[in-house]
Parts: structure tokens; sequence; C-alpha cells
């Protein structure tokens, strides 16, 4: 992403000059669909800005998957990130991880998009067989800190399994050291990862990273049920949002 990168920092010493010059005009980007529609339509890392605020966030943006304009929110691939983390770091507006590797976007950036907002959630989902399956929601929300990010989702399709593998009502969000799911047990501790456990429920693609060959009964992994069943641990994962009225062309 070197070539991005280097466009990259010429716009934003661009956008710099130019918030000098003209303070009334907006130059920062709230997500990657903003990003596209200022003319920068190659995937990579750029910075965005939160709605409303001057705090800069790192994020991926897929800038071709039906049309680009996606922002990445969650992206494994290699398990060389740890997901099992605290509250606050699955909290914080960066998340943790790298945005040009393996990485979770921050809840409280996540909330404050959606909430400014309407968008869909598209997950894209690989075996390790080679299949590959797709999860979309037409519209996507978190809730706030206080109301524990709970999510909601609605109009799911694709071809992931005919069911959505996180259920309605949407769940309230757990990590190992906030337990706020619907068991008895805590199905962050037991199954690793910060998630949306229902009690624990059908999915949790923040689990354990298991290698090929090591994928199968694992009750801890990367799990979709109603594509994989339950102990299926998957390859690789991407989440991303994108306005629902996007459109691609400039
Ligand atoms: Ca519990």
């Amino acid at each position: 992403y070197e070539t991005t990168n280097n466009c990259l920092s010429v716009h934003i010493q661009i956008s710099k000059t130019k918030t000098a010059m003209m303070k009334d005009i907006p130059t920062t980007h709230v997500d990657c669909a903003a990003v596209f529609k200022s003319g920068n339509t190659q995937s990579g890392v750029y910075t965005l800005t939160l709605p409303d605020s001057t705090q800069e966030v790192k994020a991926f943006c897929d800038m071709e998957t039906d049309g680009g304009g996606w922002t990445v929110i969650q992206k494994r691939f290699d398990g060389h990130v740890d997901f099992h983390r605290t509250w606050q770091e699955y909290k914080k507006v960066s998340g943790f991880g790298e945005p040009s590797g393996e990485y979770w976007l921050g809840n409280d950036f996540v909330y404050k998009l959606t909430n400014v907002h309407s968008y869909k959630l598209r997950l894209q989902l690989n075996d390790w067989e080679g299949n590959s399956g797709l999860s979309q929601y037409d519209q996507f929300s978190l809730e706030s800190e206080e109301q524990n990010y709970r999510i909601h989702l609605k109009g799911y399709s694709g071809t992931a399994g005919k069911i959505s593998s996180i259920g309605q009502p949407g769940s309230e969000f757990s990590t190992k050291d906030a337990d706020n799911d619907k068991c008895v047990c805590k199905c962050s501790q037991l199954t690793t990862g910060g998630w949306w456990f229902d009690a624990c429920g059908p999915s949790n693609l923040n689990g354990m990273y298991y290698q090929q060959g090591q994928n199968s009964n694992r009750f801890n992994g990367i799990k979709w049920y109603y594509w994989k069943g339950s102990g299926y641990s998957l390859k690789s994962t991407t989440m991303m949002i994108r306005p629902v009225d996007f459109s691609s062309s400039l």
C-alpha cells in the first residue's frame, strides 16, 4: 500500500492547507464512501475523521467490491492479531490491530458512524476448502456504550447460510471483562473474543484463530453456524459497512 499511502499523505497535506484557508469547507471524510466520492478510488488504508470531531482513525477502504466505498470494520486472515481483548480495547475509536492487516475498528467509532447515517453491513467469509460465503444486511447500527453497543440488523441475504448467524433482536456486546450476554456463563471467556453473544449464540467472528487441519471440532473458533456448523473455524473474515444510499458514480 506504499503508493496509496504516498497519495494519501499528499491528500492530507492539501486538506490541511485548505482547512487553513477556508474554514467552512469540510475537508475530512467520515467513512470510505466519502473518501471514494472525493476521487480516491483505490483500495487501501485511509485516515477518517469522526463525525462532529477532529479525532482521526485509520481504516482500510475496500474500493472494489460491489462498487467500492466500504469501510472495513473487521478483518482476519492469518491469526497474527489477538482478538481476546478487553472492553476498552474493543471500545476505543481506533480499535486494535493494523488496518493494513488484521484489525477491529473501535465500537465507539462504528456506533457514531451508524447513528449519523444509515449503513449496510457486508460479511465476506472463507472456509479452508476454497469456498467463499456472503452475508449481507440492508441495515446495521450499534447503540451507544451505555446500551453495551447492542447490534441492530435488518434485511438479511447471502450465501453464508439461509438464516442470519447473528440473531434477532440483537444482543449486547461482551468481552472477557464485560459479561452482557444471556448465558449464566460468560460467553466471551468460554469462546474468546468480543462479540454480540446471545447464550452463547450461532456466531463469533472474533473467536480463536485455528490453522488448517486444526479448524474442526472447535467450540471457541471463528464461528458462523448457519453456514459451516458449530465446530468449524473459518479461514478468513471481513466485515464492512457502507451508507445505504451509496452510489459508485462520482
Ligand atoms: Ca453471562
